[in-house]
C-alpha cells in the first residue's frame, strides 16, 4: 500500500501522525509505504544557516521531539544564541531559532555545502529522527515564498518580504498583493517524486495551507501533470472548517489570492481532475456544504484533536480515494 501526502507544516504534520496510526492499524500484509511530499518554499536563510520549518516541523513531530504547545521546534527548547544575536543587533530577531533547532540548521548548511542536495540531507536528518515516514521535498531547487506587501507609511510603495517575515514578523497582517514561489518555474521535482505520485495506491492533500504550502507543492512543474494523470484515487482534506481556517493563517493567503475562506471555495480552487483540476474527493466538516464540480464531497469530523480523530480522517479520505484498510 503506497500513501503520497502533500504537506506544509504544523498541520501537515499532525495529518502524518494520523496517516502513521491508520495503515499501522490496519496492519496490511503487504505493508504500507507513506511519503510526504513536503513544501520548503517557507525555507530560508538565516544567519547563514539554511532553515527549513516544514521539513524540520514534519521531522521533529513523526520522530517525537516536536514542542507540542508551540506545534514547530524542539520540546526543551532555549533560546541563547537568539539572546546573544539580539543583542548584536544581527538580523531578524523576530525569527525564533532555538539551540536545540540550530544543531539540524548547522548539519543541513554543511552539507548543503559540500554540495548534497536537500533530499539527501533530509534522508541524512532523518536517519537521527526515524519518522517512520518518507520525507520528500518537493523540490532539490531553491524556492522561496516571497509576499508583495504595501511599504508601511507609504500609499503607493510596494516591496517583496519573505513569506517568514510576513508570517512570524507581521503576523500575515499586512495585506499581501500577491505570493509568489520565486524559483517554483525553475525547478525540478525532487528525485523520487513524480515516482512516488506514479505509483501511489492514493494521493492526500493534508489540511495544510491551501496557498503557500500545498499550493506551492503544486507550483513545482511536473507536479501537478503527475497528480493530474496518476491512476491513485487523489483526495484533499479542507483546512477550512466554518468559514475559518483551523490553524495558522490560511484566510489572509486565500485573501491574497482572491479565493473565499469556505470549503467549498478551496475545493473549487483545487478543482476537478474530471476538468483541469487536482482532485476527485474533497473532505470537509459535518457543518459545511461544498458543491464542487466533479468531485465527490464528503462530510466527516476534521479536528485533529488527538491521533486518533486524525486516524479517522485518513481512513475517510483513503475511502473516498477508493482504498479500503478493512
Ligand atoms: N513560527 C512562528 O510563529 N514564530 C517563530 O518564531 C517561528 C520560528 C520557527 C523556527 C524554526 C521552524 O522550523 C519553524 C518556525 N516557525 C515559527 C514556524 C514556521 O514559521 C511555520 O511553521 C511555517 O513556516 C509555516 O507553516
Amino acid at each position: 500500500m503506497k500513501v503520497v501526502v502533500l504537506v506544509g507544516g504544523v498541520g501537515g504534520a499532525r495529518f502524518l501522525l494520523g496517516v502513521k496510526a491508520a495503515l499501522k492499524k490496519a496492519a496490511l500484509p503487504e505493508g504500507a509505504e507513506i511519503t510526504a511530499l513536503v513544501n520548503t518554499g517557507d525555507d530560508v536563510w538565516l544567519h547563514g544557516l539554511r532553515i527549513c520549518p516544514d521539513l524540520d516541523t514534519c521531522m521533529y513531530t513523526l520522530g517525537g521531539g516536536i514542542d507540542t504547545e508551540r506545534g514547530w521546534g524542539l520540546s526543551g527548547e532555549t533560546w541563547r544564541v537568539k539572546e546573544e544575536l539580539a543583542a548584536y543587533g544581527a538580523e531578524a530577531p523576530w525569527f525564533g531559532l532555538g539551540d536545540r533547532d540550530i544543531a539540524t540548521h548547522l548539519v543541513r548548511t554543511r552539507m548543503l555545502r559540500a554540495g548534497y542536495p536537500l533530499s539527501a540531507v533530509t534522508e541524512a536528518l532523518s536517519a537521527r529522527w526515524e519518522p517512520g515516514v518518507r520525507l520528500l521535498p518537493m523540490t532539490d531547487d531553491q524556492v522561496e515564498t516571497h509576499v508583495v506587501v504595501d511599504v508601511p507609511g507609504s500609499e503607493d510603495e510596494r516591496r517583496a518580504i519573505h513569506f517568514q517575515e510576513w508570517w512570524i514578523r507581521y503576523h500575515a497582517e499586512l495585506p499581501a498583493h500577491s505570493i509568489v514561489p520565486i524559483g517554483a518555474d525553475e525547478a525540478k521535482p525532487a528525485p523520487g517524486v513524480l515516482e512516488a505520485i506514479a505509483g501511489a495506491d492514493a494521493v492526500l492533500f493534508a489540511p495544510s495551507n491551501p496557498v503557500v504550502s500545498v499550493g506551492t507543492v503544486l507550483s513545482i512543474p511536473g507536479v501537478r501533470e503527475a497528480i493530474r494523470a496518476t491512476s491513485a484515487g487523489v483526495v484533499g482534506v479542507s483546512p477550512i472548517i466554518g468559514n475559518a481556517p483551523v490553524r495558522g493563517m490560511a484566510d489572509a493567503c486565500l485573501t491574497a489570492i482572491g479565493v473565499e475562506t469556505s470549503a467549498e471555495a478551496v475545493g473549487r480552487h483545487y478543482g476537478s481532475r474530471k476538468a483541469d483540476g487536482v482532485l476527485d474527493g474533497w473532505l470537509i466538516a459535518p457543518e459545511d456544504k461544498a458543491d464542487v464540480d466533479g468531485v465527490s464531497v464528503r462530510n466527516v469530523p476534521l479536528l485533529m484533536s488527538d491521533v486518533d480523530a486524525t486516524a479517522d480522517m485518513v481512513r475517510a479520505a483513503l475511502d473516498l480515494a477508493g482504498v479500503s484498510l478493512g
